[in-house]
């Protein structure tokens, strides 16, 4: 992309509303644009950066065997009468009667429409387990909508629901959940810590939030240090095999962490006083086992291998898509703006023509451009006549993590500069050497 085709609103001004750095960041670069209270327009910035995590969740989860379909936006309140949550769910749900007089909602989640998909196609143990999920918006109204992103009304999330036979197959999806999320959030640069949490008015005994740390999170948490050692890295997992699952999760819960929802002063006193922490997080996920809380109620049962007739035993995962993008700004920014985790950028790397308009600078950005477009790499070129400063003011604040610098002067010695975002480092290279270091840093990711 071209810089000056594009359409990216960078505002010089630090937009008063803003308390926290993402919100700040996502203004200023342009990212979104307040519609009203908790709703945004997602400008084109934004947008890409959106697709980028919704693609990383998708792919994650079909790794785990899950099935991705589409629900609609707008429910029949019948469905949640059923299940005994609409008059439970209080002023969150918004609420609207279309012209017939027929009682809808926005969802603010979809336990009640997938368990009457299931109800009308599945009807015997040999169709299970079985686990859909999507990824759509979602509306809460919020009483206290702030934060940007973070605390919205409207916002998108990936809901996943799954059905199994009993018990032990309903936590080994919850394991596997559980793998699958921390593996996700990984391939975004974040660490989201699985923390033993309260499940709300989704319901249920098992629950675990993951929980970002960063001191703008909502959340106040206590934790283990020794938990911010575990990395899940390159592990092959085999999602269908019960046993390492369950390992896994073993390792990522034996350490105390919890939210103070759930916390224990007794059971945290046994953590060794070095390693006793507390702070704030974000919540980017929650995952939940309920049993047959909603499958009993609204008649969603299977036949099973006795020939009789049982409620399924169900859980749902959530993942906060468009929270995201404010959580991984929180954890990763510096005074100048966003730093992106080359798993999510917008664009993979910055060009900056130090002089527009000077033909050799000119054709070696182009060449610089034409050779990462080649190489499957999405590049941004800033073709502006701004002057340098504001360039790298823009690149900065954007958050590409590697920007090719090309002037005039560097050009007469054969070379242009491969700066690093998040460590300032910068290394001469000729124009072509730049390229490759790029696609090799990429081919990792
Ligand atoms: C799990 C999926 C559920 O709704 N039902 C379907 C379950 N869980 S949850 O914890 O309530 O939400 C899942 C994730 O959505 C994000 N989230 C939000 N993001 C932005 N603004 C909001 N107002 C908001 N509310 C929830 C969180 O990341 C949460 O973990």
């Amino acid at each position: 992309m071209r810089l000056s085709r594009y359409f990216l609103p960078v505002l010089k001004e630090t937009p008063a509303e803003a308390q926290i750095v993402s919100h700040r960041c996502m203004l200023r670069a342009g990212m979104i644009k307040q519609a009203s209270a908790g709703i945004y327009s997602w400008l084109p910035l934004g947008f890409k950066v959106l697709r980028r995590i919704e693609q990383i969740v998708h792919e994650e989860q079909i790794r785990a065997g899950h099935i991705p379909m589409l629900m609609p936006t707008l429910q029949s309140a019948d469905l949640w009468r059923e299940s005994g949550r609409y008059d439970d769910y209080g002023e969150e749900m918004l609420r609207i009667t279309d012209r017939h007089g027929r009682d809808m909602l926005y969802g603010p989640t979809n336990e009640e429409l997938i368990t009457d998909i299931f109800r009308s196609h599945v009807g015997s143990y040999r169709d299970l387990p079985l686990t859909l999920y999507h990824i759509q918006w979602k509306f809460r109204d919020e009483i206290r909508p702030r934060f940007g992103v973070m605390r919205g009304r409207e916002f998108y999330m990936k809901d996943g629901y799954n059905f199994d036979i009993d018990k032990p197959s309903a936590l080994h999806a919850y394991n596997r959940h559980m793998v699958s999320y921390i593996r996700t959030y990984e391939r975004m640069g974040l660490q989201a810590i699985p923390m033993r949490a309260d499940s709300g008015p989704i319901g249920g005994d098992d629950t675990h939030e993951f929980l970002v740390l960063a001191d703008t999170g909502e959340s106040e948490v206590f934790y283990d240090a020794a938990i911010t050692d575990l990395k899940l890295g390159d592990r092959v997992v085999d999602y269908d095999n019960r046993d390492e699952c369950a390992a896994i999760v073993q390792e990522w819960t034996t350490p105390y962490a919890r939210t103070d929802e759930t916390h224990d002063e007794a059971v945290f006193a046994g953590v060794p006083e070095d390693r006793r922490r507390s702070s704030r997080g974000i919540e980017v996920g929650q995952i939940f086992y309920f049993g047959t809380k909603y499958s009993d109620p609204m008649g969603a049962t299977v036949v099973n291998d006795k020939g009789e007739r049982v409620p399924v035993h169900m859980g749902s995962h959530g993942i906060g898509v468009s929270r995201l993008l404010g959580a991984i700004i929180e954890a990763s920014h510096d005074d100048r703006g966003i730093i992106w985790p080359e798993g999510v950028t917008p664009f993979h790397c910055g060009i900056v023509n130090l002089k527009q308009g000077d033909a050799e600078a000119d054709a070696a950005c182009e060449a610089i451009y034409a050779a990462l477009t080649a190489a499957g790499l999405e590049p941004l070129y800033d073709d502006t006549e701004e002057r340098a400063g504001a360039k790298f003011a823009t690149m900065d604040l954007i958050g590409l993590p590697w920007r090719i610098t090309v002037g005039p002067r560097g050009l007469k010695n054969g070379v242009v500069e491969l700066t690093s975002r998040r460590t300032g480092d910068s290394e001469e290279l000729t124009p072509e050497a730049a390229v490759a270091r790029v696609v090799e840093i990429y081919a990792g990711i």
